[in-house]
């Protein structure tokens, strides 16, 4: 499949340290991140974002560093791009708050994520609400043209396009305009229990989620048990065969042919699982094999985070200062 990054762009994006990676944040954003790397990407581990749901705290640190580990080991490459962790570079959250004086609640109230969150919980926090405005303030800080995510995030970065320009025509030129980059394949890569509901860190049920860390055994058994349709015609319909479709979808998205070339392939739902799982597992084991060599040595991963902090900080501080000049901060 081709890569579909301009590499001399400017590029952003984050993930949250909200529980194990699984495979819709790495079809959908992290394999991007890696095939995309360069001087001008910049990864961040979102872990303000993760405290808009309830979360422990040390379950949040050490989701932190193990965040980190899973996207070295996925291939990012500190000595090529810059990987580092929100909360370290302040200048995220005080861009945020000047952002939240140019957004408004209508707009934030309508995010479907946010209603989507908030319809699970009584009480939810603020954060929840506000959180698409922290991730205009990740992206604009970095004057990031690209922004590689999954489908899921489309519409905060209609929100963040929008909040930069009328920042931009309210107080000057001071941020770029982003476009969101979506990979060809698996770009929203469903729950396997329940395929009307996108593949969750913290809403998936237990077999609905494939990790990157998972054993085999896991893998094969998640896959076999995947929901698809009471026919045996193995087609790429997301219309009328959600599951299987999403099958495919995952299958494409590892193999590089298409949903529908695969799909020719095969005459049974068996034999099409069967393959599928051997590749994703073969897919994932050098990842999970990398995974535990570095995250054994916690000090290399903490010097990894101190140097992308720093260079991050160089780039977002500049962009900030502008914008608060620029509202009329002394
Ligand atoms: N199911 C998905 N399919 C394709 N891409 C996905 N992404 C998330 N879920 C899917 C993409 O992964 C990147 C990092 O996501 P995130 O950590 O910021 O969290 P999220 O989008 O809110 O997704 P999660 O994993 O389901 O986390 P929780 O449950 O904590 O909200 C993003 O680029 C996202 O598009």
């Amino acid at each position: 499949m081709p890569v579909i990054y301009d590499v001399s762009m400017r590029i952003l994006s984050g993930i949250q340290p909200s529980g194990t990676m699984h495979i819709g944040n790495y079809l959908g954003a992290v394999k991007q991140w890696v095939d995309s790397q360069n001087p001008e990407a910049y990864y961040c581990v979102v872990d303000l974002h993760a405290l808009t749901l309830e979360i422990e705290p040390a379950a949040l640190r050490e989701q932190t560093t193990d965040c980190v580990a899973s996207l070295l080991a996925a291939g990012l490459d500190p000595e090529v791009c810059t990987l580092f962790i929100q909360s370290h570079v302040p200048f995220h959250a005080q861009l945020s708050w000047l952002l939240e004086c140019v957004s408004s609640y209508g707009e934030l109230s309508r995010m479907t994520q946010f209603k989507e969150k908030a319809d699970r919980q009584e009480g939810y926090r603020v954060g929840l609400l506000t959180y698409p405005v922290l991730m205009a303030a990740d992206i604009l800080l970095y004057s990031a043209q690209q922004v590689p995510v999954g489908d899921d995030q489309r519409q905060h970065l209609e929100l963040t396009r929008n909040v930069a320009e009328r920042f931009n025509n309210r107080y000057g030129e001071i941020f770029t305009i982003p476009e969101g980059v979506h990979p060809p394949a698996a770009a929203r890569v469903m729950d396997l229990q329940e395929p009307s509901r996108k593949m969750s860190k913290s809403i998936s049920s237990p077999l609905g989620s494939i990790y990157v860390l998972d054993e085999p055994a896991e893998i094969e058994k998640k896959i076999k048990k995947a929901v698809t349709d009471t026919e045996n015609e193995v087609r790429f319909d997301w219309e009328t065969k959600p599951g299987l479709s999403n099958l495919l979808e995952i299958f494409s998205s590892f193999e590089g042919s298409s949903p529908e070339v695969i799909a020719s392939r095969y005459t049974g739902y068996g034999a099409l699982k069967s393959d599928l799982a051997t590749l994703v597992i073969e897919s994932l084991a050098p990842i999970a094999e990398r995974y535990r060599e570095l995250r054994s040595d916690p000090t290399a991963i903490n010097a990894v985070v101190l140097h992308g902090d720093d260079k991050a900080a160089q780039v977002a501080g500049p962009v900030y200062r502008r914008a608060a000049a620029a509202m009329g901060l002394i």
